[in-house]
């Protein structure tokens, strides 16, 4: 696939460019391109931005310097499928990585500021993505989540042994969370690794990790009921 990242820090993305499955899913073929507003920006001295109509605190994003990236980028040719970075987007999971991981071509545009005009919102972005209910300062760190989840998941990324398909929250594993793991050495301080992982019984091993993984899926579906039932949103229903 071709990921394409607009934002006004390209280069708070050279540390992603080092990780392994990264610099694997670039071997395989895959291209990561990043692009600074900044360098295509039709206002003078470099300017992305400015103070809302209105009024009130910080700055906007400008919809003609949205527009002009895009244009320089694509030109009249085919758009990618343009993934606005965003608090109140909608949240990245498992399903939607493996939505845009099947994408030929990806935008990824990361905000700073307050936003995007809104503008930007109505007429350039295909799907608008969060990765937390809770605000950072730009959608760089977002863009980041998003471009190693997609990395990750394609072929050739994690080497040869190792594959996505079976990662927690995968399909493989029916959306559960994976199996615990362990490694050398057998006790340590007295704490065990389990018996069953060293008696060479693979089929035993597998059943045993299938039952730890829904142990694990059964207490995460607990935790979220819960939360939710303390979570102030619900304290006000009737239910
Ligand atoms: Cl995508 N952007 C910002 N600024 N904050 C966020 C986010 C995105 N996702 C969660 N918080």
């Amino acid at each position: 696939m071709r990921l394409d990242i607009f934002s006004l820090f390209p280069e708070s993305f050279d540390w992603l460019q080092t990780q392994r499955p990264v610099q694997n899913a670039l071997r395989e073929g895959n291209e990561l391109r990043l692009f600074n507003y900044r360098d295509s920006t039709p206002l003078s001295g470099r300017q992305v931005d400015d103070a809302p109509y209105g009024g009130g605190a910080g700055m906007v994003l400008r919809v003609d310097v949205i527009d002009a990236a895009l244009q320089a980028a694509y030109g009249d040719g085919l758009r990618p499928r343009i993934v606005l970075l965003t608090p109140t987007g909608r949240l990245l999971d498992d399903e939607l990585a493996d939505e845009l991981v099947a994408e030929r071509h990806v935008a990824l545009l990361c905000g700073r500021y307050e936003g995007f005009d809104e503008r930007v919102h109505e007429h350039f972005a295909d799907d608008e993505v969060s990765i937390g209910r809770y605000v950072l300062a730009g959608g760089e760190l977002p863009a980041m989540v998003v471009a190693d989840v997609l990395m990750r998941k394609l072929p050739g990324a994690l080497g040869n042994a190792s594959s996505a398909a079976e990662d927690s929250y995968s399909r493989v594993l029916e959306g559960m969370p994976e199996y615990p793991h362990y490694t050398r050495p057998p006790v340590h301080r007295g704490w065990k690794v389990p018996e069953v992982l060293l008696s060479g019984d693979h089929e035993k091993v597998r059943e045993w990790r299938l039952e730890r993984s829904r142990e694990r899926a059964a207490a995460f579906a607990e935790a979220e009921r819960s939360a939710h039932r303390d979570s102030p949103k619900s304290a006000s229903r009737t239910e």
